[in-house]
């Protein structure tokens, strides 16, 4: 029991040991709206009460003493902590003896272990991407209190001597990027099947992560806690998305059958709006089991699937977790029981005596299907090959090429309450209910309990039991310990069935629930959102933060998931959503058509926006690149383009794709202008080339309804392509590049290519650095020539060209002067050329 509890006790001293002399507030689970006097406060003999507030007592009266000398491993140092006193403290059970283990991973990251000295803890199964050498030249230095003493440490900015501060930080959705450390504030993380909402909830990811700018410099640093139990990253580099899912995707929950999915995709051509992925949602299965067809409304899904091919259309399609429990007419719960896939109960005492027939000791639950179900344990290797073949069998009837996995937290219907909302009529009512003991009922009041749509104000709310076990074959583990993995545990386990479909592939898995590391092998959306322009401001903060922790492929649902959209919302968001890098529109059942043909005007819209996506896909996809190689975002918030502007810190209703485009999206109603925040640089309009900022300020955009203010940055050259209906056809269209130059004229950029689908592979695939500088336009070829055979490019477009240039030469031979033009009032010059990709290039200016 002890050891499920000294993490608590880890992270009040780290925090303790930053903020000791100011008393720390006593952890009152409900923070500070919730209050708490004297008795609440003196129920923990760790606390006292100070007249007014809850605090600690000091350290030394509690805590740990230093229990020796560190001892140097080679790679950091350990030390010993030993518990100064056994009767004062929080949630009892305290570890007597831990040990402190710091770990230097290069020159740039820090690890802190503690752990029971004396007996070993559950540590999350998930692999980080550290160095295994300790840096030559840290950044930081760590210094733990002297022997005797009372534990504090603290890890310093080498260069500046700033304290790191260690404080906690979410996964739940917020209005604002920024932070603010208030006293009592708790930031509880527990992978919830949860909505998106303005209040304070938990949502369906768990990503104990935040970044923090020490200084005016503009110095940062992040920690992640790199645990997965409900708590008040280095999470490897993410996957390369295939181009192709870099396309529009088109979804509704509530498609009636085949043919309306039909109708939709027609209007989509009538109107040439792009698309390159149409999505079916659990509509297209057999009351709702995964694997299956429904016969009387989508029996022809093969033949609708090999006609959004020959379209050049891709189709995702929808799998929940749970499966039903029906061992007559279904077979995979029969082949996965062969299999021994799902998740049993801790011990077989918990078994409840009502459970059905055949299911020994697995827990059961209830969610969309009408019939009880069972949960696939994908941490299990039998788990993984039954789903990978389940895959298959299902692929061999419908060619799917991307499968969303939804419902992973994982979620449950009616757990702990008389019955699910949605169980059967006429059957005496049932739920899964979780026992009362320290798993499900642990003794700390976790927040977690009692934010969001908390039914039964329990940890098991909206999910299965947290005494149930989990296993990988070598260990078993408590899903306590692994309920915020599960989504993770299954992203993992689709990858590695879709590898075995499509080998040699990149593959598309779009998962609700995430973990740091899912972005290895996920991409994600924000969930179920509704449609109401807070949450589409939001909605960017979301974005933003998931490229922080490592899922750079994201998006939220375009125009809205619950309730009605308008047209000049669903405008703007499909404005906001060409720039997503998942951009999909998804809808709820029951709500009215919102795909962009639902309306003439937002057709329009939709249309003009999204070709200008698709023209500046080529420079995205270089920036996915990057992601994938250095584990670089995707979406910036400005603070990362600017560290050193404080203004730039409190922007999250605008962002950046790389550091060349900013993105000032029109997020309320009624507008046609809006403040735009520009850093000091240059930035022209990324459509018309005109200057609109060179110097630190704010400024009112036009921004009638059919225009969303996007902006190149001076200095960045942007690969384009000329759009088209969907990317294998724009893939093959004419290069451009748009070279907005910076005070001194110059610009840099590159052009990443590769088949867009196989296995990443650097040396077969094609990369060029850009630059211009001194009135000459220069291309280096790294390698790759081969790929990007009969591919050029056809324009170049400068922004804040100085003046008419009297000659330009291609390698050394002047072109006529009718191949450029030049527009004396916005400094544009475009100019048609003919360069191959594959050679490298020299265009001079004079
Ligand atoms: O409980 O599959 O977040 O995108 O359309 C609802 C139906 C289940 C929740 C997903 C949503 C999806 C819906 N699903």
């Amino acid at each position: 029991m002890a050891s499920r509890r000294h993490l608590v006790a880890t992270l009040l001293l780290l925090i303790g040991s930053v903020a000791a002399q100011n008393g720390i507030e006593c952890p009152f689970p409900g923070g500070a709206e919730n209050g708490g006097g004297e008795a609440e406060c003196l129920f923990y003999t760790a606390c006292r009460w100070t007249g007014s507030e809850c605090v600690m007592q000091n350290n030394g009266d509690i805590g740990y003493t230093v229990a020796g000398a560190p001892q140097d491993t080679g790679r950091g140092f350990k030390v010993g902590l030993d518990l100064i006193d056994v009767t004062k403290t929080l949630f009892e059970g305290d570890i007597r003896r831990l040990e402190l283990e710091v770990i230097y991973h290069g020159n740039y990251s820090v690890q802190v272990k503690i752990t029971d000295a004396e007996s070993a803890r559950y540590e999350v199964p998930v692999p980080l991407t550290l160095s295994d050498e300790p840096g030559t030249a840290p950044l930081y230095t760590v210094e733990v209190a002297a022997a005797g003493q009372p534990f504090e440490m603290s890890i310093s900015r080498a260069a500046t001597g700033t304290k790191i501060m260690i404080i906690l930080k979410n996964g739940k959705t917020r209005l604002i990027l920024r932070h603010t450390f208030e006293p009592r504030n708790t930031w509880p993380i527990f992978a919830r099947d949860q909505p998106v909402g303005t209040g304070f909830m938990n949502e369906y990811g768990h990503h104990p992560y935040y970044s923090v700018v020490e200084d005016d410099a503009g110095n940062t640093h992040s920690v992640l806690f790199f645990n997965s139990n409900a708590m008040v990253q280095t999470v490897g580099t993410p996957e390369f998305p295939p181009y192709w899912s870099l396309g529009f995707h088109l979804s509704r929950y509530g498609y009636t059958s085949t043919d309306d999915v039909r109708a939709v995709r027609q209007r989509m051509k009538d109107s040439q709006i792009p698309q390159d992925v149409q999505v079916c949602d659990i509509d297209y299965m057999d009351r709702f089991r995964d694997f299956t067809i429904d016969s009387t409304n989508w029996g022809d899904l093969p033949a609708l699937t090999d006609e959004l091919h020959a379209d050049n259309v891709k189709l995702t399609l929808i799998l929940d977790p749970a499966v039903v429990i029906d061992f007559d007419n279904y077979e995979p719960v029969v082949r996965g029981r062969d299999a021994d896939a799902f998740i049993k109960w801790m011990t077989p005492s918990l078994v409840p005596g009502d459970q059905p027939a055949g299911t020994s000791d697995y827990m059961v639950g209830y969610v969309w299907p009408d019939e009880k179900t069972v949960f696939p344990d994908f941490l299990k290797p039998e788990t993984q090959d039954w789903w990978a073949e389940e895959l298959k069998i299902l692929h061999d009837k419908v060619p799917f090429d991307a499968i969303w996995i939804d419902m992973n937290e994982p979620a449950n219907f009616g757990t702990n309450m008389d019955k699910p909302f949605n169980y059967p009529e006429g059957l005496p009512p049932w739920s899964l209910k979780c026992p009362f003991n320290v798993y499900d009922s642990p003794p700390y009041p976790t927040k977690t309990i009692r934010v969001g749509n908390s039914e039964s104000q329990r940890l098991s709310d909206h999910s299965i039991c947290l005494s149930a076990m989990q296993t990988n074959g070598n260990q078993t583990f408590l899903m306590y310990d692994t309920h915020s993995l599960y989504g993770w545990s299954e992203t993992v386990a689709t990858y590695k069935g879709m590898m075995k479909l499509f080998p040699k592939k990149r593959q598309v898995v779009l998962s609700r629930s995430t973990f740091p590391g899912s972005g290895s092998y996920a991409i994600h959306w924000l969930g179920d959102n509704t449609a109401d322009w807070t949450q589409m401001a939001m909605s960017v903060v979301g974005m933003i933060e998931f490229n922080l922790f490592g899922i750079p492929m994201v998006g939220a649902d375009i125009c809205g998931f619950f309730g009605a959209t308008t047209v000049e919302m669903c405008a703007r968001w499909m404005q906001l959503g060409a720039f997503y890098p998942f951009s999909r529109n998804h809808n709820a059942i029951g709500e009215p058509d919102q795909d962009p043909t639902f309306d003439q005007t937002v057709a329009a819209i939709s249309k003009d926006v999204l070709e200008l996506r698709y023209k500046y896909l080529p420079y995205l996809y270089s920036l996915f690149h990057m992601a994938h190689m250095d584990g670089e975002s995707v979406v910036r918030p400005l603070y990362n383009v600017y560290p050193s502007d404080l203004t730039a810190r409190d922007v999250d209703d605008q962002f950046f794709w790389g550091s060349g485009i900013m993105v000032a999206p029109v997020l309320a109603p009624g507008l046609t202008a809006r403040d735009v925040y520009f850093p000091e640089d240059i930035f022209y309009d990324l459509v018309t080339g005109e200057v609109q900022s060179t110097s630190a300020q704010l400024l009112s955009i036009p921004a009638p309804l059919e225009k969303i203010p996007v902006f190149a940055r001076g200095g960045s050259i942007l690969a384009t392509q000329a759009p088209a209906l969907n990317t294998v056809l724009s893939r093959q269209n004419p290069f451009g590049l748009t070279i907005a130059l910076d005070s001194a004229h110059s610009a840099e950029g590159e052009i990443f290519w590769d088949d867009g689908e196989g296995e990443h592979v650097m040396s077969e695939a094609y990369m060029s650095m850009l630059s211009f500088e001194d009135n000459m336009l220069m291309s280096m070829i790294m390698h790759g020539q081969d790929v990007v055979a009969g591919l050029s490019i056809d324009h170049l477009i400068f922004y804040g060209y100085p003046s008419n240039p009297t000659t330009i030469s291609v390698g050394g031979e002047a072109l006529d002067s009718s191949a450029w033009a030049f527009d004396a009032a916005t400094g544009v010059l475009t100019v048609t050329v003919d360069l191959p990709l594959d050679t490298e290039f020299m265009v001079m200016f004079m």
